[in-house]
């Protein structure tokens, strides 16, 4: 009976021992910081987001959302505050920077009101029970110390560096805002070249930056009425890639080393998506004027004849390189020289109507070589869907076409995007 006694007594103090080690009173109704309590199943190293740079690796921490006031990394003995980026769902992320990017043994202590809960390999209340992670960067991360920090940018919105170039109407095109019925396309691509727009495109104006997104401009309601809610599609802000190159330095305080750009080639719209020409760099992302003097919207002229005014026709060896595809090399080579790779969509799956060979297939129905580039689908309302005009244009065979060709370039189109 005394040894059964004082074996449940040995249980008793172990278990107590265990309590104090893991697990806290009971947990309060309310998260929140200062209150002495922190949700351990919530905390979380991320190891997938570290990050490395010349002086050192960047770190990150998971814990409940509002619930940890201070998170710190002691690494070698020294202390590297944490401070927090943000909330994402039920967690708040925190950040440090440590000085070593290879080797180093490191913990984190994260408190929260008296209390102090050390990581290690493992979670505890006691300090003296850590056993230190191992900086996992360098010879052990997959991309070998090289990390990648990507930044998303859409062109058009993220930053005017080129007044010049702003953008005198939407992706609906110039014949959406003006009349004369004197004025040819093409004079009206000279007249914009030559940057006297106002007086003939009348009513377009950029969208504010500081303004509310929600509100529609002129054209913008034009287009609801017309096409329903893809007017809010429409906006343009006036951004170019001058504007990226404008923040190198942004991008370097936050060691940025790559950057997505949304589609930077030839369409009136911002997301450019809607490809006109695939051989040249947006001119409103560029250049608007050739060193010439030139306006590069004469390539528009491409659709009416067999060569634009550039002189370029089909064959690869009439191609020329435009100041803005000019200013695109230079471009990739001041980013390159500050170690900045970049990433750029490039929208294969449909393309503008202004598209040479969608204009072909609408000129010259099944007798045009591209016709089985596209959806062509029976119509009986006999209507072209040529997204982006609000005249349309008569098919010859009453059929309804889409712009998507897809169809001939299976091999670089990933299933789901179909
Ligand atoms: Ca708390
Ligand atoms: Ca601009």
């Amino acid at each position: 009976m005394k040894k059964l006694l004082v074996l449940a007594l040995v249980l008793l103090s172990a278990c107590k021992n265990l309590e104090t080690t893991i697990d806290q009173i009971a947990p309060p109704s309310k998260t929140s910081k200062g209150d002495g309590y922190i949700f351990f199943d919530y905390i979380a190293y991320e190891q997938r987001y570290n990050f490395n740079d010349k002086d050192g690796t960047r770190l990150v921490l998971k814990t409940r959302k509002q619930d940890v006031q201070k998170v710190k990394i002691v690494m070698d003995g020294k202390d590297y505050e944490m401070h927090s980026i943000g909330e994402m769902g039920e967690f708040e992320y925190f950040e440090g920077k440590v000085t070593k990017i290879k080797e180093g043994k490191f913990h984190f202590v994260i408190s929260d009101g008296n209390l102090a809960y050390y990581l290690g390999e493992k979670g505890s209340l006691n300090s003296r029970e850590i056993e230190p992670l191992e900086l996992a960067i360098g010879e052990k991360s997959e991309n070998n110390g090289d990390s990648k920090l990507w930044y998303r940018i859409y062109i058009d919105s993220f930053y005017n560096g080129n007044k010049d170039n702003d953008p005198v109407f939407n992706e609906y095109g110039p014949e959406s805002f003006l009349k004369p019925e004197d004025t040819n396309k093409a004079q009206l691509v000279e007249d914009w070249g030559n940057n006297i727009p106002k007086k003939i495109l009348g009513k377009f104006q950029l969208n504010s930056w500081i303004g509310d997104f929600n509100e529609n401009y002129f054209w913008e309601n034009k287009a609801k009425n017309i096409y329903g809610e893809s007017y809010a599609g429409t906006k343009r802000f006036g951004g170019d890639l001058q504007g990226v190159e404008a923040k190198i330095d942004y991008f370097k305080v936050f060691s940025i080393n790559t950057l997505w750009i949304s589609s930077p080639f030839y369409s009136f719209s911002g997301s450019k998506n809607d490809v006109i020409d695939f051989r040249h760099i947006s001119p409103d992302y560029g250049m608007l004027v050739e060193k010439s003097g030139e306006s590069q919207y004469k390539l528009l002229n491409l659709n009416s004849s067999e060569k634009n005014s550039f002189g370029e026709s089909l064959s690869v060896e009439t191609w020329k390189n435009t100041s803005s595809d000019e200013y695109f090399r230079e471009f990739l080579g001041k980013l390159d020289k500050e170690n900045i790779k970049v990433i750029s969509d490039l929208s294969f799956d449909y393309v503008s109507s202004r598209f040479f060979a969608f204009e072909d297939v609408l000129r010259n129905g099944k007798d045009s070589i591209y016709w089985n580039w596209f959806f062509i689908e029976e119509n009986s309302e006999d209507k072209i869907f040529n997204g982006s005009s609000d005249k349309g244009v008569e098919s010859k065979e009453g059929l309804r076409y889409r712009k998507s060709f897809v169809k001939v370039l299976p091999e670089y189109t990933a299933e789901e995007s179909f």
